[in-house]
């Protein structure tokens, strides 16, 4: 009985056009420097089972108009980010870092303030994993780890004419 159960639920599983399973997500965090921001940024693990590496495709989230993926650099002493050049790659059987000081996930445009406890709905689209949807919780207790990839002072030099959301500062 139970085999042949399970025999028809595998027949009734839509063709595997996304697998979802290859790619897990660990240890996300989101955090807004300042209720009066207008960005935000969120780190987190991504971890790919597969045989083959994938690649991060697009991010969105209905808590921000743009996500974008960016690195941080220090160059003299002044930490900088910009959106990567190439799709983030998470390499097979391995794991993908965005953490404070490097890669990271930049949101453009909150639609609110994030309040501390709150989850972002966060849709990632990999190459060959496809949407892969996480509640990100917003820990501001995080706010003060460092480095903390220049959310004070926003240092944006490279990316004049983007919109961002109408930032004041
Ligand atoms: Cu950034």
């Amino acid at each position: 009985m139970l085999r042949a159960a399970l025999a028809a639920l595998l027949l009734a599983a839509p063709p595997a056009l996304a697998d979802e399973g290859h790619i897990e997500i660990h240890g996300a965090y989101a955090i807004s420097p300042t209720p009066q921001s207008t960005t935000g940024a969120a780190y987190m693990m991504i971890h790919n089972h597969a045989s083959e590496p994938d690649h991060l495709l697009s991010v969105a989230s209905p808590a921000a108009g743009k996500v974008q993926v960016h690195d941080s650099s220090e160059v003299d002493g002044v930490m900088r980010m910009e959106p990567l050049a190439e799709p983030l790659e998470i390499p097979a059987g391995s794991v993908a870092m965005l953490q404070r000081g490097g890669t990271h996930l930049m949101f453009m445009g909150l639609a609110d303030p994030w309040e501390d406890g709150e989850s972002i709905p966060v849709t990632l689209t990999f190459e060959h994993a496809g949407e892969v949807t996480v509640d990100v919780p917003v820990d501001l207790s995080r706010l003060a780890d460092a480095p903390a990839d220049g959310m004070e002072d926003m240092d944006h030099g490279s990316m004049e004419g983007m919109d961002m959301g109408g930032e004041g500062d």
